[in-house]
């Protein structure tokens, strides 16, 4: 097999980034292939913190060759400001980073319509992240979409300004009116530089590296949650979010797909609107904010926290094909003295279920608890997983019995070297 996977299991900010730079070394490729600016991966090692939104994880190691795929939104703004980023810390990305020509363009006016869109919905509104991508996909979906490719045609600007009148209507339809100021010339700017760079039929280089039997690692964005089809509709994002968008998104068959690594906090976030059955809006919730540094890595919003919820966990590992699991965070929960696992929902009719219902809005659910001790030991200066305090290892073995998936990593702070194979 040749293509593992790389999944979070929650709302996002599982902790992702991490662990595709602690497994990255192993791999000849990592590969992005859904989302776009509105993920943010926090990497860090040698005392500096990176995050990336557009850029695969893989780009501080010089011998790995990172794509971006056709299933993703590509902000040329956005991308260009990244770049320079990494440069200004000595990574000269153009190196080892291939784009996929198949890769949807978010323009400007992208942007303008997801904050007009976002307004209209009042009290209703998703709670996007602002970066164009629904519009995005929408477009994409509906056949007048931009490419990567499209940059490199003759006629580029024409077909710019088509979609652009296409999007001033829909603005108009708001009762808006379109207004794009600097933002036409950056968009050009960062164009001109994106024709420098590999521009690729990724598709071809990563099924000819999957025969020349090199190790592909594809890098999932947001979580299984906020999937369009299976997450928490419509508070979901607008792509596949699961392993199959990863076929998708990148050109990969079924068949060539390897290990599936789940990613999952200790506990559980959510940024945005939409259902979280687990969340705690009292002084725990606001302890694990505090502790975790619970802030959006790319708006900086504070996160909505909750304690662990299997049922939803068990759904996201049935739908990924999970084979191993990776629990992030750990640390975070150091200071209580009890933690509590949510193992079922009760519904309405009182049935007692593990699965997900159709809708888990307040009111359709509610979370069935079981409390376990803590730990009460700083996790962060354990170095070897036979350092580990019994609650904690009961913890572990807690969940493993409910989610059938061992747990193969336990991270313990943010760094590359807080982490903990359990083999
Ligand atoms: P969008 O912008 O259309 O994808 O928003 C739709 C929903 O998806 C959620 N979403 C996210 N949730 C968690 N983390 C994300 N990435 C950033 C991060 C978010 C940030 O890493 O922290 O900085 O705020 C992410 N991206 C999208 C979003 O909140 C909406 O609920
Ligand atoms: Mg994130």
């Amino acid at each position: 097999m040749a293509v593992d996977i790389l999944i979070g299991l929650q709302w996002g900010d599982e902790g992702k980034g991490k662990i595709v730079d602690v497994l990255a070394p192993t791999y000849d490729i990592v590969a992005r292939f859904q989302g776009g600016p509105n993920a943010g991966h926090t990497l860090e090692f040698e005392g500096t913190k990176h995050v990336l939104h557009q850029i695969p994880s893989g780009i501080f190691h010089p011998h790995i060759q990172n794509i971006i795929g056709n299933g993703v939104v590509l902000d040329p703004i956005v991308f260009r400001t990244e770049m320079q980023k990494l440069k200004d810390r000595g990574v000269d990305a153009a190196n080892n980073l291939y784009i996929s020509k198949k890769a949807s363009l978010i323009l400007p006016s992208h942007k303008a319509l997801d904050r007009v869109s976002e307004e209209a919905l009042g009290t209703g509104k998703i709670g996007s992240t602002l970066k164009g991508i629904g519009p995005t996909y929408q477009d994409k979906i509906g056949r007048v979409g931009l490419r990567v490719g499209d940059i490199l045609a003759d006629d580029f600007q024409d077909r710019y300004n088509n979609l652009v009148s296409r999007h001033r209507q829909a603005v108009e339809f708001y009762g808006k009116e379109l207004e794009l100021g600097d933002q036409e010339q950056d968009f050009f700017d960062a164009v001109a530089y994106l024709r420098t760079l590999k521009l690729i039929d990724s598709e071809y280089m990563i099924n000819d590296a999957i025969q020349s039997g090199k190790r592909i690692l594809a890098e999932g964005a947001q979580g299984a949650l906020l999937d369009v089809d299976f997450g928490t509709y419509p508070y979901v994002t607008s792509s596949s979010t699961v392993v199959a968008g990863a076929c998708t998104g990148l050109g990969v068959a079924p068949k060539y797909i390897g290990e599936v690594y789940g990613i999952f906090k200790a506990y559980c976030t959510r940024v945005g609107s939409g259902p979280f059955p687990t969340e705690l809006l009292d002084e725990v919730g606001e302890e694990i904010r505090q502790a975790g540094r619970e802030f959006g890595s790319t708006t900086g919003r504070p996160r909505r926290c909750g304690w662990v919820d299997l049922p939803s966990l068990k759904y996201s590992i049935m739908l990924n094909g999970v084979t191993q699991l990776n629990m992030m965070k750990a640390d975070v929960l150091t200071e209580f003295d009890t933690i509590s696992v949510c193992t079922h929902y009760k519904l309405p009719s009182g049935e007692i279920t593990d699965r997900v219902p159709h809708s888990m809005e307040a009111g359709e659910l509610e979370p069935v608890y079981e409390t376990l001790p803590g730990w009460k030991v700083d996790l962060n200066k354990i170095e070897s997983v036979d350092e580990l305090p019994e609650a904690f290892n009961n913890y572990l073995t807690f969940l493993e019995k409910h989610l059938q998936v061992p747990i193969t990593i336990v991270s313990v702070g943010p760094d590359r070297k807080s982490t903990l194979k359990r083999e």
